[in-house]
């Protein structure tokens, strides 16, 4: 299997965040791509390779344009502004009853414009790291449409949470979206599978209302995990989209017997769509000793979840998305792609 890896990746390089009702060291750091790619190339995966450079309006048909403007050029605002800091985080957000409709013209009321949480600062380099992740994404996507039957997108920072049009969740550029968003464009039938441990509320939301793109998610329940506002089991799609849409919220404390009964959900769902590209949103963070989260998958698992997927019938892209274990990192995202190719 291929792997696409951009080194641009660490020119995003958060040192906090805001998280559990205060400020915290960051988790969403460069060194987790650097231990998944050390792990690809131990494991022997396959050739590593660059990203092309993304076609901005492919991006565009996924992201609002003016949003990209502003990620572009938030830095430039936010050093003409006078601030020294090394990391931006918003503090304020145009919630129902205030006006969602207008950009203010204030860096801050901006930031809070265009971002749904105080999670995900912004750094100098950022918006070139997000752009590099999502031209490694689709660069994938590229691969799949070529001919081959998997690729990997070593994707950093990840992207299941953002928005058309809001950032949040570590994630700027919706990776997998744009993915799926190429591969539609080869004349595909796309899936999504979501097995992040969070609900990727950025995926479901830019899908919903669109039957081309069939979206499944496994993850904690939200009335008790973030993003917690979206994610319930019964937000199933709208318009065309109804029906294209499948949450499989868990109970907090997941172990492997319960998530792979809802893998087999998930998966004779997508195989009742009969897509022809899968994109998985490959999170590691439903490990046993990630730092973030609540679920009981082992290494072991991981292993299994590779196998599984492995019987899946048509191409699939892997995008990798959460997971902050940093030392078992690798190691557990090596074991899902190779146990799937030899599965
Ligand atoms: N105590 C991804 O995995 N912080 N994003 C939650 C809970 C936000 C996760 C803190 C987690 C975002 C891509
Ligand atoms: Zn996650």
């Amino acid at each position: 299997m291929k792997t696409v890896f951009s080194p641009a990746h660490a020119r995003h390089h958060p040192h906090h965040e805001i998280s559990d009702g205060t400020l915290k060291p960051a988790v969403e750091i460069p060194s987790r791509a650097e231990m998944v790619l050390a792990a690809i190339e131990a494991a022997g995966l396959g050739e590593i390779l660059p990203p092309e450079p993304i076609d901005r309006a492919l991006l565009e048909r996924i992201h609002d344009p003016a949003y990209v403007a502003f990620l572009e050029t938030v830095w430039d605002a936010h050093r003409a502004a006078g601030r020294a800091e090394d990391e931006a985080f918003p503090f304020v957000w145009p919630t129902p009853g205030l006006r969602p409709d207008r950009a203010p013209r204030h860096l801050d009321g901006r930031m809070g414009f265009y971002s749904f949480d105080a999670g995900t600062p912004l750094t100098a380099g950022t918006f070139e790291a997000a752009l590099a992740s999502a031209s490694v994404a689709v660069t994938g996507a590229g691969l799949i449409a070529a001919g081959e039957r998997s690729a990997f997108a070593l994707c950093r920072p990840p992207g299941h949470h953002a928005m058309a049009d809001r950032y949040g969740g570590y994630c700027f550029f919706n990776n997998a979206a744009l993915a799926a968003e190429r591969l539609v464009a080869d004349g595909r039938r796309v899936a999504i599978l979501d097995v992040d441990y969070h609900h990727g509320n950025g995926t479901q939301a830019i899908f919903y209302d669109r039957g081309d793109v069939h979206v499944v998610s496994i993850h904690a329940d939200p009335d008790d995990e973030y993003p917690y506002f979206l994610g319930h089991a019964d937000e199933i799609g709208e318009g065309h989209g109804e029906g294209a849409n499948l949450n499989l919220p868990l109970a907090l404390g997941a172990d492997w017997p319960v998530w792979s009964q809802a893998l087999e959900i998930a998966l004779g769902s997508i195989e009742r769509h009969r897509p022809d590209a899968v994109v998985v949103s490959l999170g590691l963070d439903p490990y046993e000793a990630d730092p973030i989260s609540h679920f009981r998958l082992t290494s072991d698992d991981f292993s299994r979840l590779g196998a599984r997927l492995g019987r899946i019938e048509c191409p699939v892209l892997f995008v990798l998305e959460g997971g902050y274990a940093v030392e078992a990192l690798g190691a557990n995202c090596a074991a899902v792609l190779t146990a799937f190719e030899g599965g």
